[in-house]
């Protein structure tokens, strides 16, 4: 561990910079081991009169070659530098030019932040902090400023010349083999979302016309040979730009767009101005070589990135702490286009899937944060699920208080009202609260509390007197920042459920006159709930009545009902909201697993009630819910789930157990009315990835999984697996002959890998598949699958598809409980640490729930933890996840 932990930095300690920066004229050399930066900042006093403070900008291991004022080269004694810092000791008080020369090794620079060479491609990636690693700047996001940038290389090995805005000039460079190109970008914008992508790349190219007739022209590129991979994500561009306008009234405001595709690249996607880097996971999909959730995650973040044009670019943050200001609203746009695009309540299924699987475990362990968190040490950690993910529902959550009209109004007062400007959360919130005149205080406590609130329902029902009462009671948990907590403003859409499935009206709901804005919000069906405790009671019901809460999942929240289970297997037959119907199977389902672990605990087996495996082939059988909808509703709760519901002392060998079991009972009682609603709803010959057939493939898919759970019989799938004609079946049975380690599994593997051996994505899910087998012995193959010629710590693609898949997904694996499997990932994340601290601190986060599991697995993971804390020089990365994780 390092000495001193870096130091906090806090957000009340925010201060705008002395210097404003206006122009920034940058000029690159490339060459493989030193390229050479010039830079040139138009700088001047924020506050012009005074006497000129030193200049001091940020620097990462840089190494500078010359540092000048207005064309005179500076003396040692007026300025400092370290590799971390530049300080002009007094700068003029008129303003002036600085001009630096820095000297980067692009082939060097292992951690992927700042400028990189990788496959022979240059490219950068400058959030949060990597500009710094180029040239000295104010690497901060409130420092907005209009970029021209010169780039020039060897002509034969760097064709192809990138960066923000629209190309001025290009051409060869007189009497050498180089050339150059000049991109100028008019919009300010802070150093983050500068980028440079240089290289021998293929492309395709387009066209968009925009709703005021400019024509943009588009273009994706890629390594060559993969430029036919590129089309679907072209087609997903031009939807998104068009949504945007449409929905938002937003419209492309730059002559070009382009998309660059990499194969070395930490995260996802990075959205800088008019030139998006994207890992090429996230843009090459074929029918050959995507799956179905390929493309839908490709036609999800190509709309991300897009998005952020508007929410992130032309608006940015202030400070790092707004960042859910440009990612929760971005994701909630991305959701919803993607709503629009394919089923509304299938996305919303899946992303509220999303949310349990990656946001409320962070939320309920020692990593929890607010969504606008006060302090950190590593920004780079705070790319989190709660800032993304959470940050989105409470978009979503403003949505449904505001209604329609007013969240529109809202958000087009905040493009109005903040184009061009780098704004907080408060910002935000102003433009909705002065849009429509609400008082959002104390919804604005979504943004500052962090933990998953709970709602206990407790529920009375008069049939002769026509009433039901509902008690609702929030209780907010304790989390690390120890703060006592305020009710929170939780809205929840809500329906009372008729014997016939209708929603009964009622002529009054006593009790909510409390608050001000309640009866108009049951109007619209929804209950604000903003008390610690409300007592609701609903007259006038002309027969009985199921309530049927957080109808859409209205608000991140978990939920206590005291339902009986009579009442949710009706609302999974009855419910009007498609939602609720599937949310009452998973609730049913959760608590049969969680009786049935109760019962294995004490010694017994699992007896599992017969009307759910009935529920779930009558839904399967449902034709008025489309397929994918029908396969989500055949999907248990994960174990990663239920660990956390069960909440301490877990066994995940009892519980993996105990899961397999359900599946293989409700494959007994009811896999041949599911096999035979999915040979109902077959696939259109040939591959198309649209919703309809993906639907239709993973209706086939849930039914495989009862089928083997049931009979342990696997031909079936190496059948599939021989015919397969794209690659959704082919990794489908793959996955149960795999998982299920049925007989020919080696074989399938073997032939897996022959088959894709040069197609390092479809490479990816080769070791997926066998990284979150079930079992303890899993360990011994992932260990040995890091021997692999085919496997590279270089490549974060592949150490994601291998050690995070078994540390993130493979409960059984990661949690055995010698503990080796939690030695396994220090040491991974030891070893990463000295040449990628961001893929290295992700790994660390597979460590969140370790409290969860039994003390003896406890005891082991912290062993492992404290172990990585001791080791000398960690990053700040790993070593601010580790103490957080210990805390
Ligand atoms: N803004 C980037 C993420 C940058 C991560 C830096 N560690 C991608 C996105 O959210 O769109
Ligand atoms: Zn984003």
């Amino acid at each position: 561990m390092q000495k001193n932990a870096a130091p906090l930095v806090r957000l009340e300690d925010y201060r705008p910079t002395d210097y404003v920066i206006d122009a920034v004229a940058l000029d690159f050399s490339l060459a493989p081991r030193r390229t050479r930066v010039a830079a040139s900042l138009n700088l001047r006093q924020r506050e012009a009169g005074g006497p000129p403070p030193p200049l001091s900008l940020d620097g990462d291991g840089l190494k500078l070659v010359s540092v000048a004022i207005d064309g005179r080269r500076l003396a040692d004694t007026e300025y400092e530098a370290t590799p971390d810092r530049l300080t002009v000791l007094h700068p003029p008080a008129e303003p002036f030019c600085l001009e630096t020369v820095t000297e980067v090794d692009a082939d060097a620079n292992t951690a992927l932040m700042g400028l990189y060479r990788s496959s022979g491609i240059y490219t950068t990636q400058c959030e949060a902090e990597g500009f710094r690693r180029i040239t000295y700047f104010y690497d901060r996001p409130d420092v907005l400023a209009v970029y021209t940038v010169r780039i020039e290389a060897s002509a034969a090995e760097v064709p192809v010349l990138l960066s923000n805005g629209n190309l001025t000039e290009s051409g060869p460079l007189a009497g050498t083999d180089r050339h150059y190109a000049i991109w100028h970008d008019p919009f300010p914008k802070p150093s983050y979302l500068f980028a440079l992508v240089a290289g021998d790349l293929g492309a395709i190219h387009d066209i968009f016309v925009t709703q005021s007739g400019r024509r943009v022209r588009l273009a994706i590129y890629c390594e060559h040979g993969k430029e036919e991979r590129c089309h679907y994500a072209m087609d997903a561009l031009k939807r998104s730009m068009r949504w945007d306008e449409e929905v938002y009234g937003r419209e492309y405001d730059l002559d070009v767009f382009n998309i660059v595709a990499v194969s070395d690249f930490n995260m996802g996607a990075m959205e800088n101005k008019g030139l998006n880097v994207f890992n090429d996971k996230y843009v090459l999909v074929d029918a050959e070589t995507g799956t179905d959730s390929d493309y839908a995650h490709v036609e999800g973040v190509i709309a991300h990135e897009y998005f952020h044009n508007w929410t992130g670019n032309r608006i940015t943050c202030r400070d790092w702490f707004q960042l859910c200001l440009k990612e929760g609203l971005t994701v909630f746009r991305d959701q919803e286009f993607s709503a629009d695009m394919r089923s509304r309540p299938v996305k919303r299924i899946g992303d509220v899937i999303g949310l349990r699987q990656a946001q409320f475990p962070e939320d309920a362990g020692p990593l929890a944060h607010p969504v606008r968190p006060t302090a950190y040490r590593e920004i780079n950690n705070f790319y989190t699920a709660t800032v993304y993910v959470k940050g989105a529902e409470i978009c979503r959550m403003l949505k449904t208080v505001l209604g329609e009209e007013g969240f529109g109004a809202g958000m087009d007062l905040y493009f109005a009202r903040h184009d061009g400007g780098a704004v907080t959360i408060e910002d935000f919130l102003a433009a909705f609260a002065d849009a429509t005149g609400a008082d959002l205080s104390q919804f604005a406590l979504w943004y500052h509390q962090a933990g998953t609130p709970k709602v206990a329902v407790r529920h009375a029902h008069d049939a002769k007197a026509g009433t039901l009462s509902l008690h609702l009671k929030q209780e907010l948990p304790e989390t690390p920042d120890g703060k006592p907590k305020r009710a929170q403003l939780i809205p929840l859409a809500f329906g009372l459920v008729g014997p016939d499935g209708q929603d009964l009206s009622f002529a009054e709901a006593k009790g909510a006159e409390k608050l001000a804005d309640q009866g108009a919000a049951l109007e619209r069906g929804l209950i604000l709930l903003g008390e610690d405790e409300l007592e609701l009671t609903f007259t006038g019901l002309k027969a009985g009545a199921v309530p049927s809460l957080l109808r859409g999942f209205s608000a991140p929240v978990r939920v206590e009902s005291d339902l009986s289970e009579e009442e949710l297997f009706f609302l999974a037959r009855q419910d009007s909201d498609a939602f609720n119907r599937w949310e009452a199977l998973q609730d049913l389902s959760r608590r049969a697993i969680a009786e049935g672990y109760a019962l294995h605990h004490q010694g017994h087996e699992a007896d599992f009630d017969p009307r759910l495996a009935a529920a779930f082939g009558e839904l399967a059988e449902n034709e008025d819910f489309d397929p994918a909808f029908r396969a989500l509703a055949l999907s248990l709760p994960s174990e990663a789930e239920m660990a956390e519901l069960i909440g301490k002392d877990v066994d995940p060998d009892a519980l993996h157990e105990v899961r397999d079991a359900l599946t293989a009972d409700i494959g007994d009682l009811a896999g041949e009315r599911i096999s035979e609603a999915a040979r109902r709803s077959p696939p259109d010959p040939g591959y198309s990835p649209d919703a309809m057939n993906a639907g239709r493939r993973s209706l086939t898919h849930a039914a495989w999984r009862y089928r083997v759970a049931s009979s342990g019989d696997g031909a079936f799938l190496m059948e599939a697996l021989r015919t397969a004609e794209n690659l959704t079946v082919r990794v489908a049975a793959l996955h149960l002959i795999v998982h299920h380690r049925l007989s020919g599994a080696e074989e399938a593997l073997a032939d897996f890998f022959e088959r894709y051996r040069d197609n390092p994505l479809v490479l990816d899910k080769w070791f997926s598949v066998q990284a979150t087998r079930p079992g303890h012995d899993t360990l011994d193959l992932v260990e040995e699958l890091t021997r692999h010629p085919a496997f590279s710590w270089k490549t974060p693609n592949r150490v994601y598809a291998l050690v995070r898949a078994f540390g993130g997904a493979n409960l059984t694996g990661f949690h055995r409980p010698d503990g080796a499997g939690y030695r396994f990932l220090a040491d991974a994340v030891l070893r990463l640490d000295a040449t990628n601290p961001s893929v290295a601190s992700r790994l660390a986060t597979c460590f969140r729930s370790y409290r969860l599991f039994s003390p003896r697995r406890w005891a082991e993971a912290e062993t492992a933890l404290k172990d990585l804390a001791a080791q000398p020089d960690l990053s700040t990365d790993v070593s601010d996840i580790i103490l957080r994780t210990l805390a």
